[in-house]
């Protein structure tokens, strides 16, 4: 499957697509099934709710040590490293549908990096916090931008169980140091952002529904006000003439070249 002309240049544009209905129900499903066992055992590495909040940049930036360390009742907010956990998510990060897509947009060969995301990311019910405003590129050091996330809706995801967030065009928009938190959150109470979050769109998405986005485009997610956990699957892709910067956490896990289809 391949974008249409118009589609590649909407990505382009405004840094995100919408591919509606894109993987099987059946495949959606026994990948969460297999999520749910993970999530109900809480197999390491894990990144839990207070993990998410407080790590901090460096921590991120650096530290290639995925366990959460946390004792006791932790909630979970995304199962890390799920490219070796099972053969179904394995099976879903190489497939070969998508990789046409991901070549057109990266305009280069597809490579997976374990690094970063290769993630199911939950939004557990209630106990849940917001997602604030941010790009994902700001914790990962490569040679340059040329990374996309792929998001996999595993069920429906709506403005009540933490729905994705996006700001068009925003990755190709040049911030200062000063629209941001010491953490790179995109400071919502700076004046002189909040003309850029007024031009949100929101991505309600039904189970099977793929968004890939851009390593810099702004995006957030909502709480989780519902009674049932949110479960999505996101990875992330680089083209093959992007570098790891040595000494970082993005060079310190396996990078998987995929067959260009
Ligand atoms: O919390 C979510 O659902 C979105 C997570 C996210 O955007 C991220 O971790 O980069």
């Amino acid at each position: 499957m391949k974008l249409t002309s118009v589609q590649l240049l909407q990505f382009h544009t405004d840094g995100f697509i919408v591919l509606r209905n894109f993987l099987d129900e059946k495949r959606c499903d026994a990948i969460l099934e297999v999520a749910k066992v993970h999530l109900k055992d809480k197999i390491e590495p894990i990144e839990t709710e207070i993990g998410y909040g407080s790590s901090s940049k460096e921590h991120r930036t650096s530290v290639s040590d995925y366990d959460s360390h946390e004792k006791g009742e932790v909630v979970v907010r995304r199962l890390r490293q799920v490219y070796d956990r099972d053969p179904l998510f394995k099976a879903w990060m190489q497939e070969p549908k998508i990789r046409p897509i991901l070549q057109q947009i990266l305009d280069d060969q597809v490579v997976l990096t374990t690094a970063h995301h290769n993630s199911i990311m939950t939004k557990m019910p209630n106990v849940s916090t917001v997602t604030r405003w941010h790009q994902d590129r700001r914790y990962w050091r490569f040679s340059d931008n040329n990374l996309v996330s792929v998001w996999l809706a595993l069920d429906n995801e709506n403005h009540d169980n933490g729905v994705l967030e996006f700001i068009p065009k925003s990755h190709t928009m040049d911030f200062t140091e000063a629209q941001f938190d010491l953490k790179e959150y995109f400071l919502e109470g700076y004046e002189g952002n909040q003309e850029t979050i007024a031009t949100k769109v929101s991505a309600s998405l039904h189970k099977g529904d793929v968004v890939i986005f851009h390593s810099l485009l702004l995006h957030r997610a909502n709480k989780n006000s519902t009674n049932k956990a949110k479960i999505s699957f996101v990875y992330t892709v680089k083209g093959a003439k992007t570098k790891t910067v040595a000494g970082t956490r993005s060079a310190e896990f396996p990078e998987i070249l995929l067959e260009v289809l």
